[in-house]
């Protein structure tokens, strides 16, 4: 048996990828992400529904598509030292493709509004972390004029090879089910995901790799919901910390996406996102809560009667619930704690008739 091994994005699709023989690949083999279908979804909308799980790339978030081609550019081009503004995944993943590229990283994060494991991440991974008193939206100008004044690469999603890196969810999300879905459902923040999946889906549809394109449905928090609004909100609130982000770099592509595919950006509750991570939850499939919005999204647009039964619909889980497990422990009843005998054992567990 020939060795079958993922090779990671940029090898993978290497002939619609930025690189040339030139090119340092730096790769943690990112891609080749599980798309789980999901009977209690599909039952519930009576649709076929199936969740793209993104949380399973090597930093356990999505950005490692767009990261693996942002830094081995930054690497082809000379830079030594990159920078980031992060609500914490693009951290984690910045810090851990700088390191495997042994250059020097920076992150700029909103002081307190990042979840423990990513700034475990960053740290570990070891980039310089800075805390601001502000939120996202001023980091990430911060880093911008930054990038402006000193000889350290950008690596945001304002990074166009970041945009050029996620096209890859599309496309695989194609190769799976052997074409696109008919409507895809994700989670909004800065808006560069949702960007790069409706260039992918629209790129496999003209050399003829799919013969439909789905409509884009896109998620924002309620309390961050900018696109929605059509303005910034200056001071965004969610539970999803990843999605706490006010005035999206990627504002006007995020909308073309959503009118060119005849879909929608919308938002949903911070107690819509609950409801949506404990289900997911429950069977099997722990993601953050930012990612939990794609799928009340999908529990909403049932609601109102804008899905068509026997759709093919895919929503992308787009990080790992771990990195947040303080939020998921709080919301549960506290484990019991009993002496270490198998009478007390079972009679907690209800096997005692
Ligand atoms: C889990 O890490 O912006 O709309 O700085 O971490 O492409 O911004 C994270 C965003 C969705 C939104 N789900 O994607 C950051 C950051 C998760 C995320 C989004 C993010 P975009």
């Amino acid at each position: 048996m020939s060795p079958h091994v993922w090779r990671g994005i940029l090898e993978e699709y290497r002939d619609r990828m930025p690189v040339t023989d030139a090119t340092p690949v730096v790769t943690l083999r990112e891609g080749g992400t599980p798309l789980i279908h999901s009977e209690e979804l599909s039952e519930r909308t009576g649709c076929e529904v199936h969740l793209k799980f993104d949380g399973a790339n090597p930093t356990g978030s999505f950005k490692d598509r767009g990261m693996t081609v942002a830094i081995s550019k930054a690497k082809e081009a000379g830079a030594e030292a990159v920078i980031c503004a992060s609500t914490g995944n693009t951290s984690a993943s910045a810090a851990a493709y700088a390191g495997k590229a042994g250059m020097t990283c920076g992150v700029i994060v909103p002081k307190g509004k990042i979840a423990l494991g990513k700034l475990a991440q960053a740290l570990v991974h070891g980039a310089k972390v800075i805390q601001i008193d502000g939120n996202f939206d001023q980091a990430l100008i911060l880093c911008r004029d930054l990038a402006e004044t000193y000889p350290v690469e950008l690596v945001n999603s304002v990074n166009p090879y970041r945009i050029d890196g996620q096209r890859t969810g599309a496309w695989e999300i194609c190769d799976q089910l052997g074409r696109a879905p008919d409507v895809h459902v994700m989670p909004v923040g800065n808006a560069g995901n949702i960007t790069a999946y409706w260039r992918g889906y629209r790129e496999y549809s003209a050399d003829g790799r799919t013969d439909v394109l789905p409509v884009m449905r896109g998620y924002q928090a309620a309390g961050a919901a900018p696109l929605v609004l059509g303005h910034p909100v200056e001071l965004p609130q969610t539970i999803a910390t990843a999605i706490r982000i006010g005035n999206p770099a990627s504002w006007q592509p995020a909308v073309d996406a959503a009118t060119e595919s005849g879909g929608s950006i919308r938002s949903v509750t911070d107690r819509e996102i609950i409801a949506a991570f404990r289900l997911i939850a429950r069977h099997g499939v722990f993601a953050e809560m930012a990612s939990a919005a794609s799928v009340a999204g999908l529990l909403q647009l049932h609601e109102a009667g804008e899905l068509e039964p026997g759709q093919i619909i895919t929503c992308v889980l787009t990080g790992h619930g771990l990195k947040d497990p303080e939020w998921a422990i709080s919301g549960a009843a506290e484990p019991v704690t009993i002496p270490a005998d198998r009478e007390s054992a079972a009679r907690e567990l209800g096997l005692l008739a």
